[in-house]
């Protein structure tokens, strides 16, 4: 388990695999699978050459597309926009003789920021490894195959969507298929630390944990060193081992807090206690400390009455309808973010890549972060189940030592029933036993009542600290003359945020508030919005729905959706609409 290190190592023992890899298109799945539908033996995985002129090999990876990695494969070949299926991916890997690789006498994983959906990894021929989720990050391990030589990487990765999936059948937005974050090759020592953490609980002391594997584990010791404090020492090493640090031990530290993030360095050393003491593995990070917590109704970020000024927004690239990845467009999606004046993101509908979470920390912006359990859910699988446990894991354990994170968002949408219950309370019960110390959430879908008043009532309500609504008055649901007048009951006496709202726009498309698709009709919704929800006594916040127009092939209007949802506050080319002012506007006025 490397899922939250391979960012934090000494540069050096990460190589990137990124760049240019070749695909091959396989809808049949002729690449795994024969005509009797067994394991193809001369399959692609095998990145057969012909050896003699009579050799039949009917694929060549060498000269067949090429592809940038990261990156989805729908937008990089006009071909492939709509293509769902199975692709096989190829790079080769160099090592040299006497390099780093070939000389690396401790363990080698291959990580994988993710791919989308389920991917099978071979090295040399042979199936190392399977996993399934789009959006979660893995490792496969290839200690000692990677001698000198050249290396065959070969990763089918296929983006069918079925009904045991997670997410399933449906979804609003593009089923962009690949890898589409980055692909690493990390070189750690035979015993090193394979996760490590530290994060601020509720009541100011510290939370976190360390994990050692390898055969001397049992004879190492781990040191935790936070700013100028050397706050743990573990023995021995082995195992996982849980940190808890007084608050007054860290009362000093200045705290991160929205608009004013502040980071300590943090560092887990695992060294041998022998006289030598010699340093066997070391990782570092960045982090800040900051508290968070619900009381009544009410949201509390260092103790401070907080109100979320939020925006929701897919992993989208900043232009070109593809999939977002990496520091740059995290950079500038979240600068829009910030220009909006929002201190909150919503981080929808699945796990964003860990660039993006690390931008909102470096910019102060809070986060919630979402798993994939949205429309259509097979609820009743067991191992849908168990799928949604796996990513609730790659997700908590990845980003839990982010202060910009406070709430963990099991799913969207979902429809009330005793396996929905059980399924999400069961992913819930997840995140608080991996991280004891954020708030859990879901977006309900409640559908306004005919009456000025609704009732927030979905029973998830109860398994959940913070309720998410999705309403959509004025656009599916009601006239917008009665939005400011419409009030919301909950029943749970808990914190709501008006998870989803909005109107759709075209930008450039002018006329009056009454004109369905022009941004006017959309600046009006958003102020109705804004005059309703400044009124809702329990509402901690809001995420607008979205921040940019995104890919999807659920809307189709020729002129004005074209294959996107236009509910963005800005288009998929990044021009802003009327509607991104309004927002801006109030949510400045309540800065001062
Ligand atoms: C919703 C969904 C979101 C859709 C949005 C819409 O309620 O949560 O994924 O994109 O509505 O635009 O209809």
């Amino acid at each position: 388990m490397l899922t939250n290190l391979h960012s934090r190592r000494a540069d050096g023992t990460v190589e990137s695999l990124d760049g240019t890899w070749r695909i091959i298109l396989d809808p049949y799945d002729t690449g795994m699978i024969n005509i009797l539908g067994e394991r193809n033996r001369q399959g692609y995985f095998r990145d057969f050459k012909p050896r003699h002129a009579g050799d039949r090999v009917e694929y060549d990876f060498d000269t067949s597309l090429e592809v940038q990695v990261p990156g989805d494969w729908n937008t990089q070949h006009p071909e492939l926009l709509y293509y769902e299926g199975t692709v096989w991916y190829r790079r080769l890997i160099e090592v040299a003789e006497g390099s780093e690789t070939a000389a690396h006498d401790g363990r080698s994983f291959l990580y994988f920021g993710a791919a989308n959906h389920t991917t099978h990894v071979f090295l040399d021929g042979e199936e190392l490894a399977t996993h399934e989720g789009g959006f979660g990050p893995f490792e496969v391990e290839v200690t000692g195959r990677l001698g000198a030589g050249t290396h065959s990487l070969v990763v089918m990765v296929n983006n069918r969507r079925e009904p045991d999936r997670i997410p399933a059948m449906r979804s609003d937005w593009w089923n962009f298929g690949g890898l589409h974050r980055s692909v690493e090759l990390v070189h750690v020592p035979a015993t090193g630390i394979d996760d490590a953490w530290l994060t601020m609980a509720p009541d100011g002391s510290l939370v976190g944990g360390v994990s050692v594997s390898g055969p001397d584990a049992e004879r190492l010791q781990v040191r935790v060193e936070l700013a100028e404090l050397t706050i743990d020492e573990l023995v021995p090493a082995s195992g996982e081992r849980h940190t808890r640090v007084d608050a007054e031990a860290v009362g000093h530290l200045e705290r991160w807090a929205p608009g004013a993030p502040v980071h300590h360095p943090v560092t887990w050393t695992l060294y041998d206690p022998s006289p030598d003491g010699t340093i066997v593995d070391r990782v570092h990070d960045e982090i800040g400390l900051r508290t968070v917590r619900t009381e009544g109704n009410r949201l509390f970020v260092n103790d401070v009455e907080t109100y979320l000024h939020g925006i929701s927004l897919h992993a989208e690239g900043p232009t070109g309808g593809r999939r977002a990845s990496g520091a740059d467009d995290a950079t500038e999606l979240l600068s829009w973010a910030v220009d909006l004046n929002a201190n909150f993101v919503r981080l929808a509908h699945y796990q964003h890549d860990e660039a993006m979470v690390r931008e909102a920390d470096r910019l102060g912006l809070l986060s919630w972060c979402e798993l994939p359990i949205y429309w259509g859910i097979d609820f009743e699988n067991p191992a849908t189940k168990a799928n949604a446990i796996a990513q609730a894991d790659e997700l908590v354990i990845r980003d839990r030592s982010r202060a910009s994170v406070i709430l963990w968002s099991a799913a969207n949408e979902t429809l009330p029933g005793e396996a929905r219950n059980d399924f999400i309370t069961a992913v819930i019960d997840r995140f608080r036993e991996l991280d004891p110390t954020r708030l859990t959430t879901a977006a309900l879908l409640t559908l306004p009542s005919a009456d000025p008043e609704t009732t927030i009532d979905d029973p998830l309500g109860h398994a959940v600290d913070v309720i998410g609504v999705n309403e959509y008055l004025g656009w599916y649901y009601g006239d917008r003359e009665a939005i400011p007048d419409t009030t919301w009951k909950n029943v749970f006496g808990k914190p709501v945020v008006f998870s989803e709202l909005g109107a759709g726009a075209k930008f450039g498309h002018h006329g009056t508030e009454d004109e369905i698709w022009t941004e006017e009709f959309q600046a009006a919704v958003y102020e109705a919005q804004i005059a309703m929800i400044a009124k809702q006594d329990d509402c901690i916040g809001l995420s607008p729905w979205i921040l940019k127009d995104f890919r999807t092939p659920m809307r189709v209007l020729p002129g004005i959706q074209d294959g996107y949802n236009r509910k963005g506050l800005v288009s998929e080319e990044g021009e802003r609409k009327l509607a991104f002012d309004v927002l801006a506007d109030w949510y400045r006025s309540r800065q001062t």
